[in-house]
């Protein structure tokens, strides 16, 4: 599928290990051991009901090849990024059969498949590496296992030296990531083999490129074009300059400059809404393509955002923007049923324990709303999807309004104890005298002789207008 195809859909992320079991959803997992909790592609193709009744129409798994088996300094390689062997799957995940009834199940729903893959880095089952790397042992890396075939020896010291970025190695002395040399024209075309290979034998549908950043910039193209699929590379950075060129040689990044100032702004009350206003305005500058970058508020490497704050009404503006916002919406597994985990490990909880259970889950009610208010508005409005976010000025700096037509979203970070009464004022959002809905309350809004709206905050709580005219189309938003 190309990035056309992907541009309306919404993806669910979930870590393989820790979405599903095969059979027995009783038994526990333990976050800060950093061991397989044995999750499996037959244990997903079993819950995407789940996934597909909150509205998603695509997940996004974990890496799938062979990983070392050992247990390092940093627990188990239950996340599947240590990979040993990419011409065979990780056997903790299932068979080649498994996966490809979870593609097939995928492709019935009329759903779509995204696969994470790592060329960045391998992992060694020698565990220490010397100022050389002649003791490592690269004898099992397959179909790479000569010395010669990774950059010498060197962790990344210096994250404002490109080369160094590159061609050093991540991870640290007790458990380093042997960096591939992808310089090397035999290796990039057997990368470039190995993609398409694999997108043909297990139908995937769009590619997550791991730690793109540490690959040279042109390696990209070439591997983006055997893959054949929807490209979305993980650059991990603040800043908007860093990240746009990726959006040249790839279909898109990981949009964590706004993931940064998503957080800040929600994250408390005295959040800042200038900055966030600030990266949405350079990255529809600068992307490439806007309206095909990830956006997302939480995921397997960054807290979550509920161990940051448990104010619902906070937990609800975040939750609302990745949604509104240009871009494809991520929810990574869990968010939806409040979890509330810091820092990696500990934000890499199972799913099962929860049961998969969706009523009284205010937060599976929310994006489920949220999932469908976005394919109102698209369907309502062939351009929603291509159309940049705009900002309507408020006066009060607790107060975010933003349009996309036919969709007005109005945002605080007022929370939900604030006495405050305030209002948001946005001017020629609507047709004259136009009848609106919250989707999210349900309450109906009626635009001003002009097209304005002005509507009170309710507990610090968000609301997104949609015209009832587009939601009668859809039927399943606030039925009435
Ligand atoms: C394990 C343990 C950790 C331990 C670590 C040393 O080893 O779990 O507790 O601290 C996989 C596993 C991890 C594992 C790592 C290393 O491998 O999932 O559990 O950590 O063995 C991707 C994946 C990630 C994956 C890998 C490796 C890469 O999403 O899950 O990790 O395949 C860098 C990479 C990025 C990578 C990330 C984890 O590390 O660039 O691709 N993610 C700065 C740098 C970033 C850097 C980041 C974190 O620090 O610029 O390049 O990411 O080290 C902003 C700035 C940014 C700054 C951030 C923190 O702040 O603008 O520049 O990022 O404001
Ligand atoms: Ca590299």
């Amino acid at each position: 599928a190309s990035a056309t195809d992907w541009r309306g859909r919404a993806i669910y992320q979930l870590l393989t290990d820790r979405f599903s079991l095969s059979t027995n959803q009783a038994t526990s997992c333990n976050t800060t051991q950093a061991l397989y909790c044995n999750g499996t592609w037959n244990g997903i193709t079993n819950h995407l009901d789940y996934i597909q009744g909150m509205g998603f129409d695509s997940i996004w798994i974990s890496p799938i090849v062979a990983n070392v088996e050992q247990t390092t300094a940093y627990g188990q390689a239950y996340h599947g990024y240590w990979a040993q062997d990419i011409t065979s799957l990780n056997p903790h995940f299932g068979t080649a059969d498994d996966l490809k009834a979870l593609s097939a199940a995928l492709h019935k729903r009329n759903m779509y498949l995204m696969v994470d893959v790592v060329v960045n880095h391998f992992v060694s089952t020698s565990s220490v590496a010397t100022s050389n790397n002649a003791n490592l042992d690269f004898s099992k890396l397959v179909p790479f296992s000569n010395s010669s075939d990774f950059h010498p020896y060197c962790l990344i010291t210096d994250y404002n030296n490109q080369t160094n970025v590159e061609q050093c190695w991540l991870g640290d002395q007790y458990l380093p990531l042997v960096d591939l040399n992808t310089e090397n024209p035999s290796i990039v075309s057997t990368m470039n083999n190995w993609i398409q290979g694999l997108v043909k034998s297990y139908g995937i549908d769009g590619l997550r490129i791991d730690t793109a950043k540490h690959v040279r910039k042109d390696f990209w193209p070439a591997f983006a074009k055997a893959a054949g699929v929807f490209t979305m590379g993980e650059v991990l950075i603040g800043d908007v300059g860093y990240a746009a060129p990726y959006t040249e040689v790839l279909d898109s990044v990981l949009d964590y400059p706004n993931y940064y100032t998503l957080t800040s702004a929600f994250g408390s009350q005295t959040g800042n809404f200038s900055a966030l206003i600030n990266t949405v305005t350079a990255s529809q500058k600068s992307y490439s393509t806007p309206s095909v970058v990830g956006s997302f508020l939480e995921n397997h490497d960054n807290p979550r955002f509920q161990s940051i704050t448990q104010d619902i009404s906070l937990v609800k503006n975040a939750m609302t923007w990745p949604f509104i916002q240009d871009g494809i919406p991520i929810l990574y597994q869990g968010q939806e049923q409040g979890f509330t985990g810091g820092a990696m490990p500990g934000n890499r909880e199972a799913l099962w324990p929860t049961g998969f259970v969706t009523s009284n889950k205010p937060l599976v009610t929310h994006v489920t709303t949220l999932n469908a208010a976005r394919k109102a508005a698209a369907a309502a409005n062939s351009t929603f999807l291509t159309t940049p976010l705009k900002f309507i000025i408020q006066q009060d700096p607790s107060l975010l309004a933003v349009s996309k037509p036919p969709l007005v979203a109005l945002l605080s970070n007022l929370g939900s104890n604030s006495t405050k009464s305030s209002t948001w004022v946005a001017p020629g959002v609507a047709s004259a005298n136009e009848v609106l809905v919250d989707v999210l309350s349900c309450a109906v809004v009626k635009a001003d002789g002009s097209g304005g709206v002005s509507v009170p905050v309710v507990n610090g709580l968000p609301q997104v207008l949609i015209p009832a005219s587009a939601l009668a189309k859809n039927g399943t938003v606030c039925p009435s």
